[in-house]
């Protein structure tokens, strides 16, 4: 009896609370889901699949939409984890874009086969709610510089094993890197930098001038100039550039010195006021030692530091910049042997499914007792081409968030190989912005970079 009335007055009371607080508020729902067949041929297509959260954040989703034709089948997908019953098709968030912020979007996409028509999928649901919602893009940008990375953080350096911030901070940048201006310069105009710093919102622009191959040493005044707009450029919308020096064929950086000498001076004293500069002496120096590269880096700062004193400046490593491992050496000849400037980085490239566990265990190693910076890596083979690798992409980036270290993927470009993150024949056009135009490695990356930095202010 006196459970009964115990268990009475408690309803009494929910009853009461109830009654003053009004049902409980629900969650803001609502979706949207933008869908595109990329390509198409014989029995099979692909389709970018884009979904915007337009409801509360979510730490969690699955999308579900139903194949109108029976014959329609996912094959194998990407960004998600796929799954088919029937004509029901599932895409579940995965580890790296189960949280999905009011306005953020994820670029998902499959590939596909069907037999008779190939109709567009239909019922689009996000966590059960229908996706019916349209974005408003006429929603201006955010005014003044305030909300962009280098109107947050200022003047970077170096401060530790971290690049750090205004306020001393360690920050991570995530950004993409151009393909070599001799060749893709069409890539990166204002419509490809605007959807660079808005939609993907990288904080970075790595500025890939090759001095070989057609490059800077057949027009010094012509690449330099074409260096310099796209500082301005990428400044303009608040991101960061990172000029690359890009030697590759030779691999001694000292047989460029005399050109490493005559560019760097010219493009700090140009940019020596800017605060979104940061300079990358010699990208995959190859076949030449520690001690080489030392000499060439020991060279050039000083001519860099004459005429812009506070930039971070970022010094390849051996073994086309592995940290010497692709040379059978690591991290401990810089270590016992480093540059004598400060303020400097060293670098380590990557590429995904050619590099993995002992790379992987060099970098969490040396992280602790260099600064690093990942100014390129590949989601492929370093052939730059070939299929995405995504558990070992995942695994790369997964380690680079959590010890913060910035990085610049290979590349924002339209080339026809495996590693370019736009579709070919995007260059040039008035569309970068649709998953339409990502490749499965621009998918992937578009996830990754886009999104918070939650950068520190204080
Ligand atoms: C590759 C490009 C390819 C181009 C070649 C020319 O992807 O289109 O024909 O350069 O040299 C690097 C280099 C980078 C390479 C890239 C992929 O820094 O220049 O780009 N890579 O091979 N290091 C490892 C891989």
């Amino acid at each position: 009896m006196r459970r009964f009335m115990a268990l009475l007055a408690a309803c009494a009371t929910a009853l009461g609370l109830m009654t003053l607080f009004g049902p409980q508020a629900t969650a803001a729902t609502g979706c949207r889901v933008d869908y595109t067949v990329t390509s198409q041929w014989q029995g099979g297509f692909q389709a970018g699949v884009k979904i915007t959260n337009l409801g509360d954040p979510v730490s969690g989703w699955t999308l579900k939409f139903t194949l109108p034709d029976a014959g329609q089948k996912v094959v194998q997908g990407w960004n998600a984890a796929w799954a088919q019953s029937g004509s029901t098709v599932t895409a579940a968030g995965t580890d790296w874009n189960r949280e999905l912020a009011t306005g953020a979007s994820v670029d998902a996409g499959f590939v596909g086969s069907f037999t008779g028509a190939n109709p567009k999928p239909t019922a689009f649901t996000l966590n059960g709610v229908a996706c019916t919602g349209s974005v408003d893009d006429t929603t201006p940008p955010p005014t003044g510089d305030g909300g962009t990375p280098v109107g947050v953080n200022g003047q970077l350096h170096v401060c530790g094993v971290h690049l750090c911030n205004q306020y001393d901070r360690p920050i991570q940048l995530r950004g993409m890197s151009t393909h070599g201006l001799q060749w893709f310069s069409q890539c990166y105009d204002n419509t490809s930098l605007d959807a660079l710093a808005k939609d993907w919102k990288a904080d970075l622009l790595r500025i890939a001038m090759y001095v070989q191959e057609d490059g800077y040493e057949t027009d010094p005044a012509g690449f330099t100039s074409k260096v310099n707009s796209l500082v301005d450029m990428a400044e303009a919308r608040g991101m960061y550039a990172l000029i690359d020096f890009h030697t590759l064929t030779p691999g001694d950086p000292n047989y460029n010195l005399d050109r490493a000498k005559t560019f760097f001076a010219s493009v700090a004293a140009r940019n020596a006021a800017k605060k979104n500069v940061i300079y990358e002496i010699a990208n995959e120096p190859n076949g030449v030692s520690w001690a080489a590269i030392k000499q060439y880096a020991e060279q050039v700062i000083p001519v860099i530091r004459a005429a812009d004193p506070d930039a971070v400046v970022i010094v390849g490593t051996r073994g086309w910049s592995s940290l010497g491992v692709s040379d059978g050496s690591n991290e401990t000849e810089i270590v016992n042997n480093p540059v004598k400037a400060d303020n400097i980085m060293y670098t380590f490239h990557f590429y995904a499914a050619s590099h993995k566990d002992d790379y992987r265990a060099t970098v969490s190693r040396a992280a602790t007792r260099l600064p690093l910076f990942v100014t390129e890596f590949g989601t492929v083979t370093y052939t730059g081409d070939g299929a995405v690798d995504h558990a070992s992409t995942t695994a790369w980036l997964d380690l680079l968030d959590q010890m913060k270290i910035s990085y610049a993927n290979w590349t924002y470009s339209d080339a026809p190989e495996g590693s370019a993150a736009l579709e070919p024949g995007t260059c040039g056009g008035s569309d970068y912005s649709s998953s339409a135009v990502l490749t499965e490695s621009g998918a992937l990356m578009k996830s990754r970079i886009s999104t918070p930095d939650n950068f520190p202010t204080s």
